[in-house]
């Protein structure tokens, strides 16, 4: 069976899961408290030199992290990563814009100022370049969404599941969506998909990382 390693709170690794919902797939969650350090100890960083979550572990001792990653080796062969070489394209451009435009802005900021008590003091100066950065991206999200339901092909897939998770609790990083119509429209469309699960979604199997 599937294990996926991760923290309950990461927006990365809700994405991961929000998928294996969809695609009601089986797998085992495999706490790892990131606050306590248990992603950098020698038995992790053998998984995953990175010493990062999400990580996904395969039958036979195989790992795979990269959120984003994780998704589109999952996906393959599911409605949800189209066959069509360039809607396949399509789906990739909206997932590295996430890595690179927006979750380093958004989610930093809800992960500092929600997550990490005493974060808006240790990074004061980081606040405006989150703020500037997040709602850039914000923006090139509203005026792609204002004529389309999902970002590729107006089909739900992994490149809205990407964005989603992240965007979703912007407001927990001090994004004020309001002014963002389509963006807020699309949010309610991902929530109301069949077989939708919320942040706090756990499957049955779960362990903790020793
Ligand atoms: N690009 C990676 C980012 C993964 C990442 O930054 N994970 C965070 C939790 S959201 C983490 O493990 N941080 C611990 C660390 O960097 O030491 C992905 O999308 O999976």
């Amino acid at each position: 069976m599937l294990k996926l390693h991760a923290m309950q709170s990461s927006g990365n690794c809700y994405k991961v899961r929000m998928l294996l919902a969809h695609l009601r797939m089986p797998f085992e969650l495999v706490d790892v408290d990131l606050l306590r350090g248990e992603n950098r100890t020698p038995e992790f960083l053998m998984k995953n030199p990175e010493g990062r979550v999400p990580l996904l572990e395969l039958p036979g001792g195989r790992f795979l992290p990269e959120s984003n990653a994780i998704l589109f080796f999952l996906a393959e062969g599911t409605a949800l990563l189209p066959g069509d070489a360039l809607a396949r394209a399509q789906v990739l451009r909206w997932m590295f814009f996430e890595q690179h435009s927006h979750e380093p802005a958004i989610a930093a900021a809800r992960f500092w100022l929600k997550l990490v008590r005493g974060g808006r003091e240790l990074r004061t100066h980081d606040i405006d370049r989150w703020m500037e950065e997040g709602y850039r991206a914000l923006k090139v999200m509203d005026r792609h969404l204002q004529r389309r339901s999902f970002f590729v092909d107006s089909a739900f897939t992994i490149a809205d599941i990407a964005l989603y998770a992240h965007t979703h609790v912007a407001e927990e990083g001090d994004f004020d969506l309001s002014a963002f119509p389509a963006v807020r429209r699309w949010l309610a469309r991902v929530a109301a998909q069949p077989d939708h699960v919320d942040m706090e979604w756990r499957p049955q199997l779960t362990e903790i990382a020793s």
